[in-house]
């Protein structure tokens, strides 16, 4: 198993997540043809990592590259963006693709992400070795997006949360749960959690969507996501996180009411929308009871931050909604 990044929490600071010092990881210019680089996604891989990068290009079109790392802080990203090939249908249209998701599924690496079809669906294609890519069938009718893999299947199925939207900058959604018998036919639909009253928690309080792969702990599936507030300036995006029953995930057990992670870093408060801290992975050490974040900053950059999981569960529980 790879060594995970990892920087220790900085002396005087008390929060459960923490940033990268060196934040940001990627800069938006990394590749020549680049805009900005930002809700990205990464997995061990052959004692490194690899990575699914979105990338929009100067002409502000929208797609995703392959990357790879040693250390999972230093990325060599991909001059070109990833072509499919059919996977397990023949070939549907992508007018666009943006923030990507991979996971690692019993023989294959697994990619979701917001699929250009008649607007924004899920995207879904694997790959084996991240040089050839075989895209399947969408999993959704549009619109939707935050499609997220379980990292195993769940009752003999696969199983994928996504945030039902609309084809603008939604000013709603909750996170839902469907299943798959073969990664192509989804249903058995259910609602997982909702947005919440705005005096509960108002940074969730307009929309919210999976963040990172779910990671199974012993206290049921941790997982990390992002929260919206509509305010008179326009959205604001933090991070918050959730534990949900491992044997029936549409059960909610607790979800952070304060939020773990919100803008308040340069990068993260200026950039082609400011005011954005958007988990789209997270690595975890079980062992070294660490895990890192990996975060679209301002829809500009990636940045990183790091937590201990025993930490972020017990605080999850403890400032729990
Ligand atoms: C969402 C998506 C994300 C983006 C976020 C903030 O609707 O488009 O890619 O990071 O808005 O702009």
């Amino acid at each position: 198993m790879s060594n995970i990044p990892w920087q220790d929490r900085p002396e005087g600071c008390n929060d459960v997540v923490w940033r990268y010092s060196e934040n940001p990881i990627i800069d938006r210019y990394a590749i020549p043809s680049s805009n900005s680089i930002f809700n990205s996604a990464v997995v061990p891989f052959e004692g490194g990592f690899a990575g699914v990068f979105r990338c929009d290009n100067k002409a502000v079109q929208m797609n995703i590259f392959a990357g790879f790392s040693k250390d999972g802080i230093n990325w060599d990203i991909n001059h070109d963006p990833i072509v499919m090939q059919a996977g397990n249908t023949d070939m549907i249209e992508s007018d666009y693709k943006y923030d990507p998701r991979v996971v690692f599924i019993e023989d294959r690496y697994w990619i979701t992400w917001c699929n250009g079809y008649h607007g924004p669906t899920i995207g879904i294609a694997y790959t084996f070795d991240f040089k050839e890519f075989h895209q399947c069938e969408n999993a959704f009718l549009p619109f939707n997006r935050n499609g997220v893999l379980f990292p195993e299947k769940i009752d003999g199925k696969y199983a994928m949360l996504s945030r039902p939207s609309d084809n603008g900058h939604t000013p709603f959604g909750d996170i839902y749960i469907s299943y798959s018998p073969d990664m192509k036919y989804w249903g058995e639909h259910r609602c997982v959690m909702k947005a919440t009253p705005f005096e509960d928690s108002a940074w969730q309080c307009t929309k919210i969507g999976a963040g990172a792969v779910p990671i199974l702990t012993e206290d049921g599936w941790l997982m990390i996501y992002h929260g919206v507030i509509n305010t008179c300036n326009g959205f604001r995006y933090a991070m918050g996180s959730a534990i949900l029953d491992k044997e029936d995930p549409s059960n909610v057990l607790f979800r952070t009411q304060p939020y773990l992670l919100g803008p308040a870093e340069p990068y993260e408060l200026a950039g082609d929308v400011p005011n954005v801290v958007f988990p789209c992975a997270a690595l975890h050490d079980f062992e070294k009871d660490r895990i890192a974040i990996y975060y679209g900053a301002a829809d500009t950059v990636v940045a990183m931050a790091f937590a201990n999981i025993s930490e972020l569960l017990q605080y999850t529980k403890d400032n729990s909604l």
